[in-house]
């Protein structure tokens, strides 16, 4: 069953990680994809690359943390487009400090991307598929904003508060046939512990190491699930963990 084909998606954080994966997939499944992210080489990259062998593919470069830049592209792109899906994948992990040690640039960083970039980027889309009364939104949220761990603080608030967003957009939607779903992950081993040790692989691996994690096609294929069930259902919250990991403190390591 595909009911995805001919859709049109735009997919934030599209060049790397859970975006790049979910955005190839969409491809797969003949879902025209509007690529977004920060770098346009890259993003020429992948578009190369997905439309040799599938359907139409745009690319949209911007900083989700630019509220001037993102709401200029977006509406752009609600001017060109209808919009069917929407993956608000941007986003980040800076830092993993205690509170009273962490860097006020960290907070801001997270809190801008995390939430303001999500909220200015679905903010500009939402209105065309009231008015579409056709859409699915799906946010990146995390087990990070379920169960907070030391030294996780802000980085859990805002996946906190992207679980809770998701919620209240799932009310405000409600009579229409617009869905919106929140995915909350566990570990996925991608850039994601590298971006937030600034580059320190030795430590970004080590958060890998002796038991295996989720890969960022795990987590594309449930969202590809999410997005191709019929019309009717709404799968609003999906908690996907690695085997070994049940909570954040509770990890089987191998080693
Ligand atoms: C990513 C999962 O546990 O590293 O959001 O915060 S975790």
């Amino acid at each position: 069953m595909n009911n995805l084909k001919g859709k049109c998606a735009l997919v934030t954080g599209a060049t790397s990680g859970i975006g790049e994966a979910v955005a190839k997939m969409l491809a797969q499944m003949g879902v025209n994809v509007i690529l977004h992210g920060r770098d346009q080489k890259k993003l020429d990259h992948l578009k190369n690359k997905l439309q040799r062998d599938y359907n139409k593919i745009e690319t949209v470069c911007f900083d989700v943390t630019n509220k001037e830049e993102c709401l200029k592209n977006t509406k752009a792109l609600v001017d060109k487009f209808d919009i069917d899906i929407l993956i608000n994948s941007a986003g980040l992990a800076a830092g993993l400090d205690r509170f009273d040690e962490a860097d006020l640039e960290d907070f801001e960083e997270m809190i801008d991307a995390n939430i303001k970039g999500l909220l200015y980027v679905t903010r500009t889309i939402a209105p065309q598929m009231r008015k579409r009364n056709k859409g699915h939104i799906i946010n990146l949220g995390s087990i990070a904003g379920i169960m907070g761990y030391p030294k996780g603080n802000v980085y859990c608030a805002t996946k906190a508060a992207v679980g809770m967003l998701s919620d209240t957009l799932n009310i405000d939607f409600a009579g229409t046939n617009i869905r919106v779903s929140c995915i909350e992950p566990g570990a996925v081993e991608t850039n994601f512990s590298n971006v937030r040790f600034k580059g320190d692989e030795k430590r970004a691996k080590k958060v890998y190491e002796g038991y295996k994690p989720l890969s960022a096609e795990d987590i594309a294929y449930l969202i590809i699930y999410i997005l191709n069930v019929p019309e009717h259902v709404n799968i609003q919250h999906t908690l996907i963990m690695p085997t070994a990991q049940r909570n954040p403190y509770i990890l089987s390591k191998e080693i």
